[in-house]
């Protein structure tokens, strides 16, 4: 019961907010954030004054506080959808695990994303997932360049639309990834690829993070599919991998590459799995500020 009205007010609150539009958006979102604010700080003394006599209360007062919380999570993350951009900042705090909300044109960026809006603060924009394994990696030059697969599964955005994205400010590059069960990232403080006519050659900067430098050898090198040979390899490296990647002669990383293969010819990240392939991998950038 007490769910069902929860609900019901959440429904609302994330009406109010989406139905809000251009500069007032801004002002009401630190309106909503000072209100939710308040509220917490109720619950916070109410659940104080709870007399703690036995255990069925005290799970009562659990799921109260995540009713509450999920309602300051799901107007969160209805704001971040309703922005029409994915900055930094706009984070949720509580479940990481829900889908990223995907952001459709509303800005400089014309066409729809997936946006991370957890990680480290938020605002990255999703341009690589490997998760469910279901969708071939195996594609053409022309694929790599448009994109494809699903925003709710394993898709790469396309290589036209990173270079879109990059061209027009600074970005950062997170990779997060998962190996035999275990989470790590590789983070580089600047990236870009270059114009379809140099073949989106890559660009990355300083490394910090704990999976390892992996990318480092890529570095300033074009896109490689098996139907455009660019790396400098006498075999076919994205033939061998079975997938797209910035190959040099093959590399230390692909993670385009052969879902679950192993002998570095799979998704692999060299440092992290030692030529095993990854289990998840996410690859997001951010416009540095
Ligand atoms: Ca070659």
């Amino acid at each position: 019961m007490f769910k069902n009205i929860q609900s019901k007010l959440c429904k609302l609150v994330i009406l109010t907010l989406s139905e809000r539009t251009g500069a007032g958006r801004r002002g009401l979102w630190i309106r909503a954030r000072r209100s939710l604010k308040d509220t917490r700080k109720i619950y916070d003394e109410n659940e104080r004054n709870v007399p703690r006599t036995n255990v069925a209360e005290e799970s009562a007062v659990l799921a109260d506080l995540d009713s509450r919380e999920a309602i300051i999570f799901e107007v969160k993350l209805a704001q971040v959808v309703a922005s029409g951009v994915c900055e930094k900042g706009m984070l949720a705090f509580l479940n990481q695990d829900l889908p990223h909300p995907v952001i459709y044109p509303r800005s400089t960026i014309n066409f729809p994303y997936p946006c991370d809006a957890f990680t480290d603060g938020g605002g990255w924009i999703v341009i690589q997932r490997r998760a469910k394994g279901d969708v071939d990696f195996n594609r053409a030059w022309d694929d790599y360049k448009n994109g494809f697969g699903s925003f709710a599964g394993d898709f790469w955005l396309g290589n036209e639309k990173i270079y879109t994205i990059t061209k027009s400010a600074a970005y950062e590059l997170r990779i997060d990834l998962v190996f035999d069960g275990t989470n790590a990232f590789a983070h580089y403080d600047s990236f870009s690829i270059q114009h379809s006519s140099y073949n989106y050659k890559l660009s990355i900067g300083n490394y910090d993070g704990t999976a390892g430098d992996s990318l480092r050898v890529n570095n300033g090198r074009p896109f490689s599919t098996s139907d455009r040979d660019r790396d400098t390899s006498t075999g076919n490296c994205a033939e061998e991998y079975n997938g797209g990647w910035w190959f040099m002669g093959c590399g230390y990383s692909c993670l385009n590459g052969k879902w679950g293969a192993g002998s570095k010819r799979g998704a692999e990240w060299r440092d992290l799995t030692g030529g095993l392939s990854v289990s998840f991998s996410e690859m997001k950038i951010r416009r540095v500020s």
